[in-house]
């Protein structure tokens, strides 16, 4: 795929869900307590407004009690200038979270299509580079969902690779993500797995790898409340960012990139 500047940051839109009170059911690999509805929506509230401040226009879709992970956008979709796929996510709670989020994607984009075949891939494991999109295999994510995926995107003239992530990780994105201009932030063992090739890798310090799913969007780059270290090391690399709470999202393994999907639109 030719090098596209910005693909992995310029964004002009982005959807995103309002939080369930059944939030509090939420999937999550340890308990810390369940989050609060009422708590995550005003968070929610604050993301939704640091998009808009980033100069995206954001759809805000109503919240789906019936599917308590639902808010995390990120997972059922994914979006790329000229069409968007439905995926399907790996967790049977979150399968039908793909048939729901289909009008707000028919909604912005005019070449809507499924994931083949029936492989799983949930969004959270997709990392859109300029010049390759990543697709890690996890618990999620399976073989001939990203095989699937991969010859998609191939068939659209991308470049796409599909690698592990590393055990113990819910998404390949809960350990790192690309902050635009060829630099990636990732944890200590994403760093040294040998994913990344020659670019150039900004590591999370050690004990706030929960801070290496950010979102850089446009010019800034949003950075989870409460990493001081992880906020300079961004900073000191020469990026902008601005800080928001995801205390709640946290509780059920959720953050920045899994709520919205982001992506470029000419109107
Ligand atoms: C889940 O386990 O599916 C949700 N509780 C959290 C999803 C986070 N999504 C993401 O990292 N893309």
């Amino acid at each position: 795929m030719p090098h596209q500047p910005g693909l992995s940051f310029r964004f002009t839109h982005a959807i995103t869900r309002i939080p369930a009170d059944s939030v509090a059911n939420g999937l999550r690999a340890v308990d810390a307590g369940d989050p609060s509805g009422a708590a995550f929506r005003a968070e929610h509230a604050l993301y939704v407004k640091a998009l808009e401040n980033a100069g995206l226009k954001v759809d805000v879709l109503p919240a789906l009690e019936a599917y308590p992970d639902s808010c995390f956008v990120e997972d059922p979709a994914f979006c790329l200038p000229e069409g968007a796929i439905r995926l399907r996510p790996g967790a049977p709670s979150r399968e039908g979270e793909g048939r729901e989020i289909v009008p707000a994607l028919e909604a912005r984009f005019s070449k809507v299509v499924d994931l083949p075949g029936t492989g799983h891939v949930d969004g959270g494991d997709i990392l859109t580079l300029d010049d390759t999109i990543v697709i890690g295999l996890s618990a999620r994510t399976d073989e001939e969902g990203a095989e699937a995926f991969a010859g998609l995107l191939r068939s659209w003239g991308y470049r796409a690779e599909v690698c592990e992530t590393p055990e113990g990780v819910l998404h390949f994105k809960t350990a790192c993500s690309t902050l635009g201009d060829n630099v990636i932030l990732a944890t200590r063992i994403m760093a040294d797995s040998g994913f990344f090739g020659d670019r150039k890798v900004v590591v999370v310090p050690d004990g706030e790898e929960y801070a290496a799913n950010v979102i850089r969007v446009n010019d800034v780059v949003l950075v989870p409340e409460g990493y001081r270290k992880t906020l300079e090391v961004i900073e000191g690399a020469g990026f902008k960012t601005v800080v928001l709470p995801t205390h709640e999202a946290r509780k059920v393994d959720g953050g920045l990139s899994c709520l919205s999907l982001r992506f470029a639109l000419e109107s």
